[in-house]
């Protein structure tokens, strides 16, 4: 594709969109969303607006799906290609474990921090201990709603809540860590 865009450009036949990409860039400097919410619980926005302070320019995103992936796609900073690894945007549940220990391992230089709702991070949790067997350090960043947030969203915009369990009890790190000896 780029090899006949840079033919189209040599002739003179490729369509001038920089105005598109103007206008683009003016809105994504202009129309930022509100973060800077101060409720408790935490706001999920108010997450991104510290992942965004924690973390630094190099910093490679790992994650697969759900509210959390699609929040994290929109409010997160990422400043390198590559650095904003997923698998689709509409990807199978627990790939984010695997996937960020995979890209610890393909380059171990790299601060890889992944993003998980709560369902996602336990679909394959025994891949923590994988992590901690060959010594794969990454940060993960569970947003935690204890509900299928995604899912949950389409029962109530659509009418389809056909009684169809989506909240959950579920893990908390402190457990997490005495039964993994992962900190
Ligand atoms: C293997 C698999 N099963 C089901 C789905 C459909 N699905 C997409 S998001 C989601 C809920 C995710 O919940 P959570 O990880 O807690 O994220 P949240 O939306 O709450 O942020 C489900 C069941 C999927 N993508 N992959
Ligand atoms: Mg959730």
């Amino acid at each position: 594709m780029v090899d006949v865009a840079k033919e189209r450009a040599k002739k003179g036949t490729l369509p001038d969109r920089s105005a598109w990409v103007g206008q683009c860039q003016h809105r994504k400097a202009t129309m930022l969303r509100k973060t800077h919410f101060t409720d408790t619980p935490i706001k999920p926005m108010r997450v991104y607006e510290e992942m965004n302070q924690a973390f630094g320019t190099d910093t490679c995103y790992v994650s697969t799906i759900g509210l959390s992936q699609i929040a994290a796609a929109q409010f997160l900073h990422v400043y390198k290609p590559r650095h904003w690894i997923n698998c689709g945007q509409a990807g199978p549940l627990g790939w984010t474990i695997p996937a960020a220990l995979g890209v610890k391992v393909a380059d171990p230089q790299r601060d890889v921090v992944a993003i998980s709702g709560d369902y996602d991070f336990q679909f394959m949790i025994e891949e923590l201990a994988v992590g901690a067997q060959f010594n794969l350090p990454y940060i993960h960043v569970v947003v935690n709603n204890s509900y299928l947030g995604l899912i949950r969203q389409a029962q109530r915009q659509f009418d389809i809540d056909y009684c169809v369990q989506l909240a959950f009890e579920n893990q908390n790190s402190p457990e997490l860590e005495a039964t993994v000896s992962i900190t």
